[in-house]
């Protein structure tokens, strides 16, 4: 890290506080998982090289349908956003690269913005784009849909900005653009369904022709509902499948954690994308009814392992030629988004490591002897192991925090941030 926001003496003397409890935690960790023949520096490298991406519109204060909360010392442009995700990263050393929303993060110099990164030590990760509000100055409005609206030249507009997302990726050598569309009707009849999701993939297609290279990737979301409520274009996996499909090898899917029914089977889903090589990357959160945005592993930290457990299953299996992407898609409301980020990050790294810890080759013989009790015991054994440790041994010797929050709060990073930034004032709904 070229610029540390945070002491790095602070987090130094932080550490050494925890450093004895930490090296006895990590060996009694280590030595209970060579008893079951693991090695714990191997699980430690392989959770160190996860990189799971930060968005830009995390590290403000969201809200509800209702109100917005500003909290002190919120980013107020993208320079302030990066500061705040240097920090993540300093601290909890998961999160290298940031996601950038298009306007939000508009600035006339995006080569400014690369090279704030850069000093940073931090890099860029999809681009997103938004269709799902209108801009001051826009010429036609997306209040009936964009990338499938009944209009021509409302589609036009939506993918004419899309491609201006993917120039704004190239400047700052990102390489995927993701599309989350909002795109969907309330009423029975508003609209007709067919048409509307056939205009939607001739629209990706056009996106998808702008990219540059082969090295770029075309992540489309799927979400159940909201805002429209009656019937979303991509409402679910089997919808945005077919769109991945339907435009060709560069369009993916993206799952997002928080974009199914309750109940749903992520981890089954996540199978099914990977056997048709149409699993693009994941939106990471939790979520207890809908689009909650919470903290990823705050609800149901189990469903985070499943998820993780399929996803280590099929690189071994060597089901890929590409590993998913990971970014972190929340929103804050009552928590400073620093805080929940890291320790999303941290709940993410976790999940994997825990499923790094299945022993495949018991599961694969208790599966094929129908021994059901113990093939989910197997499961179960390694999703109650307390890794803990290891994942704060892993930021230690990375140069972070052994525990990033309680660093993050000694520093006082947010009081100095409010008396550098001007107070939020902004308090209407604020979904994001
Ligand atoms: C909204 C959507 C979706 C998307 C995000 C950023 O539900 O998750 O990724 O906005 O565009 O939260
Ligand atoms: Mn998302
Ligand atoms: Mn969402």
């Amino acid at each position: 890290m070229a610029e540390p926001l945070i002491d790095p003496a602070l987090v130094e003397a932080h550490n050494r506080q925890a450093a004895e409890a930490l090296a006895q935690d990590y060996e009694a960790l280590s030595r209970s998982l060579s008893r079951r023949g693991i090695d714990s520096e191997a699980i430690l490298a392989r959770v160190s090289a996860l990189e799971i991406a930060v968005p830009s519109w995390g590290v403000g204060t969201g809200g509800t349908r209702f109100a917005r909360f500003p909290g002190p010392g919120e980013p107020a442009d993208i320079f302030d956003k990066l500061d705040d995700c240097a920090v993540i990263q300093q601290l909890g050393r998961a999160t290298p690269r940031v996601s950038l929303h298009f306007p939000w993060d508009e600035v006339a110099d995006m080569a400014a913005v690369k090279a704030r990164g850069e000093a940073l030590g931090l890099g860029f990760d999809a681009v997103n784009s938004n269709t799902f509000q209108d801009q001051p100055g826009q010429a036609l409005s997306y209040k009936f849909g964009s990338l499938s609206h009944a209009d021509a030249a409302v589609r036009a507009q939506a993918v004419a900005h899309n491609i201006d997302c993917i120039r704004k990726g190239q400047a700052l050598g990102a390489s995927a653009l993701t599309i989350w569309l909002a795109d969907g009707s309330n009423f029975a009849g508003q609209s007709h369904l067919a048409r509307a999701f056939e205009r939607y993939i001739a629209s990706v297609a056009e996106i998808e022709a702008a990219l540059p290279d082969d090295s770029w990737l075309l992540l489309l979301e799927y979400k159940n509902f909201e805002p429209a409520f009656y019937a979303t274009v991509v409402q679910d996996w089997g919808s945005c499948l077919l769109a991945a499909q339907a435009v060709g090898p560069r369009a993916r899917c993206l799952v997002d954690l928080g974009h199914h029914a309750p109940s749903t089977n992520i981890e089954m889903i996540v199978t099914r994308l990977i056997a048709a090589g149409k699993l693009g990357g994941f939106h990471l959160n939790d979520s207890r009814f809908g689009d909650d945005d919470l903290d990823a592993g705050s609800v149901d930290p189990f469903r985070l392992f499943l998820v993780f457990n399929e996803l280590v299953d099929a690189e071994q299996r060597h089901a890929w030629d590409e590993a998913p992407a990971l970014m972190l898609d929340q929103s804050h409301n009552v928590t400073d988004p620093i805080e929940s980020l890291m320790l999303s990050a941290d709940a993410a790294r976790r999940a994997h490591a825990q499923a790094l810890l299945v022993d495949r080759e018991q599961l694969s013989h208790y599966q094929a002897q129908n021994d059901v009790a113990m093939a989910a015991e197997t499961l179960r054994g390694a999703f109650r192991t307390d890794v803990t440790p290891l994942l704060a041994e892993a930021r230690r010797r990375a140069g972070g925090a052994i525990d990033p929050v309680g660093a993050y709060r000694l520093s006082g990073y947010r009081k100095a941030a409010a008396a550098r930034r001007p107070q939020s004032t902004g308090s209407g709904g604020g979904i994001v």
